[in-house]
Order: C-alpha cells, then structure tokens, then sequence
C-alpha cells in the first residue's frame, strides 16, 4: 500500500511509525520536508540537489566528519551538532530507483529558524554560532574534506559563468537586464581581491561554512541563544571572511533578499556591528589582524558575488536557485546590488567599526 508520504522515508531507520510529512523550511537547494512519526519525534527529509551536488555521497562523507568532529567536542550538547540519520542499509543515505539521493536528519527540538534577525540580539547568537562553528573546525584536518563545489566563492569564476549565460541567452533575457548587467560589470575589475589576498598568503584557508545564512543556524525556541549550525553541504576549505560577508548581506539588510521595493533594502549599521561583535566573540582568538581588516571587503564581495549569480540564473531560465514567482531572482539580483551600494556607501565607517 503507498500513502502521500515521500516513499524514500521508508528506507531510513526511524524510532516509530510516519503520521505527518509536509514540505519545510525557505532553503533555495535541496527539497526539504518535516516527517513526523507516530511517538510524536520529528525528522527532516532531504532530497540532494544533484544539479548542485554532483556527488552526493561525497557531500554526506564530509557532513559525517564534520559532525562526528563537533560532536565529540561537545558529547552531552546532542542538539548542538546535526545527527544524520542512518538509512535501513545503514548508510547516511539512500538512492532510490530514479537515481535520487535522500537523506534524513533529526529535527534539532525546539528550535526556530529566522529568515529575518527579530532584533540586535538574534542577529549577534547567530554570528556567535557561526563564528564558533569555525574555531571548532580550526584543528580539523581539511584535507580530508571533498570539494562538493568546485570554486564555490571564486568570484571571477561566477563572472565567468556571468559571460557564458550572457552568451548564450537561452530565455531571451538579456535584454531586460541592462542597468544590473552595467552594475556587474562596473564592479568586475575588483572582484577578485579575496583570490589575490588568499593566493600571496595574506589571508588563510581555513575549514569554513560557506553558506551563512540566517537560515542556516537554529536558535533555541525559549532562550533564543544559538544552537546548532545546520546546512553543512559546502563546509570546505574557505576564507574567514566569506563566512562574515555571506551572513551581512542577507541579515543586515533591511529587507528580505527578494524584495521587490527597493526603497526598503538598506545596510543596518546596528546590525552589521552587532553581528560583528557576535562573529569575533565566537571566534575568540582565531580572526587574525588581516582577517578582521578584510572584513567588509568580504560583505561587499559575497553580497556582489551573490548577485552576479542570481542574474546568471536568472539568464539560464532559473534552473539553480529554488524561486516561487517568475523575475525572483532578478529581483533577488536587485537587492544584492542595491546592498553592495550601500556597503560602499558606508565603507569608512565598517573598516572603523572592525578597527574598534
Ligand atoms: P537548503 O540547502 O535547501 O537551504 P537546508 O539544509 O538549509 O537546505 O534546510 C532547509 C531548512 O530546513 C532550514 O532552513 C531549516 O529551516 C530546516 N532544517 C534543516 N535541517 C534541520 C534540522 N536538523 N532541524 C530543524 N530544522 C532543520
Ligand atoms: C543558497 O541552500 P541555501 O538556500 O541555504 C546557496 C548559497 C546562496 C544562497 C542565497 C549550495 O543557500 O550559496 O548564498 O542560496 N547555496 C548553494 O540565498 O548554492
Ligand atoms: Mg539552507
């Protein structure tokens, strides 16, 4: 007999019968849902974005060490560390006859996850959890870790791809981008300062998140105090300050990262220095003098980065980011750009603000 249930859940180990599933969470990735079972214990299901992650087991290889790592500096914290549960064939996936890859986490229990900071203090536990994630990983051996994207936050790379979906204009869109595409290019010279600095040593690899978003770490439903880092499928070796520009440009931006109104997407000062405070307090000792210098030239060159890839998708017909109305990643595309004015617009005042 088949149910409405996602039928891959039938092939992980869970604790009691499923009553519930319904699709969960606001990720552009992986499709997501919260399954429930019938002793009231709540899991998440995740299907692998193959387009994105061209091997799947190599993603879940890394995510295993990464959280046995984190789990054995915290053993008696289990809701702090994403726990993979293991399919019937004791794997920490499954692959289903079309090909699919599937994976099931427990549900970290009572925690909430943001798509806007509610004030100062959220947005601070989140930069702490993030800035904390890092200094765990600071003696974890990153060669053991698979690439699972290839130049993920190269950002010349992403002008390269820029070119190619300009060229090849498969929807017909190129048009209708003009004043974003003299905006890319405008700021096309710099974009790659971080390689640069990386590549004569200014700036060190390090086992990074990659994706720091608010969305991407729990809080504590009671507390609101961070709790578990989530989204570990580009944990790879990476900069500091890609981990601190990512997290800026969607938390300390007045608006959501599609508002259409661009009159509401501001920089809030307050809360890129309160996040800044959370970060290097989660740090503690590991942001060197370079690191916290180049901080804003990170913001600016995730929040830049970031747009160029949302244009580029928008140009190949929106086949990467998961969008819910036509023109949402133009729009999201828009919002990036209006953010990385102004992170110009207050530069002084960011290299000042980390110099404190
Ligand atoms: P994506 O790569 O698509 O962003 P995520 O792994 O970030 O996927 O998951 C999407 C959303 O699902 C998260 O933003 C969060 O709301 C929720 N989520 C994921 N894992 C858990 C978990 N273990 N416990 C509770 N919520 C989770
Ligand atoms: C994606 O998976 P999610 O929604 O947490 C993307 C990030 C982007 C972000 C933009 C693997 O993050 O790189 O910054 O959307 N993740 C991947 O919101 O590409
Ligand atoms: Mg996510």
């Amino acid at each position: 007999m088949t149910d409405n249930f996602p039928q891959a859940i039938y092939h992980f180990q869970l604790d009691a019968a499923v009553i519930f599933s319904q699709p969960f969470g606001a990720g552009h990735i992986n499709q997501t849902s919260l399954i429930v079972t019938e002793s009231a214990r709540e899991y998440i299901l995740q299907k692998i974005n193959q387009a994105v992650f061209r091997d799947p087991p190599a993603v879940m290889k890394n995510i295993r060490l990464v959280t046995d790592h984190l789990r054995q500096q915290s053993p008696d914290r289990p809701r702090e560390v994403l726990t993979i549960v293991p399919s019937i064939a004791g794997q920490d996936w499954y692959k289903d006859e079309a090909g699919d890859f599937w994976r099931v986490y427990e549900f970290v229990s009572d925690s909430i996850c943001l798509q806007q900071p509610r004030d100062d203090q959220d947005f601070y536990n989140s930069g702490w959890a993030f800035g904390h994630f890092q200094k765990q990983l600071a003696k974890f051996d990153a060669a053991l870790l698979s690439e699972t994207i290839p130049y993920f936050h190269d950002t010349p790379c992403r002008y390269m791809a820029l070119h190619q979906a300009l060229q090849a204009d498969r929807q017909g869109r190129a048009a209708q981008v003009g004043p974003e595409l003299d905006f890319a290019l405008s700021r096309e010279a710099g974009a790659g300062l971080l390689q640069q600095l990386q590549a004569q040593g200014t700036l060190p690899l390090k086992v990074t998140h990659n994706d720091t978003k608010l969305n991407n770490v729990l809080l504590d439903r009671w507390t609101r105090n961070a709790l578990c880092v989530i989204d570990l499928d580009t944990v790879m070796p990476g900069l500091l300050v890609h981990d601190f520009g990512d997290s800026i440009r969607f938390g300390a931006s007045t608006a959501a990262e599609d508002e259409r109104d661009l009159t509401q997407v501001t920089l809030s000062l307050a809360r890129y220095q309160t996040y800044l405070q959370g970060f290097s307090t989660g740090c503690a000792e590991g942001m060197s003098a370079e690191e916290r210098y180049y901080l804003r030239d990170g913001a600016r060159l995730m929040t830049l980065e970031c747009g160029v890839r949302f244009l580029t998708d928008y140009l190949n017909g929106d086949v990467y980011f998961h969008t819910s109305r036509p023109g949402q990643n133009l729009d999201r595309c828009r919002t990036q750009f209006k953010l990385v004015r102004e992170l110009e617009a207050h530069w002084s005042e960011l290299e000042q603000l980390a110099a404190r």
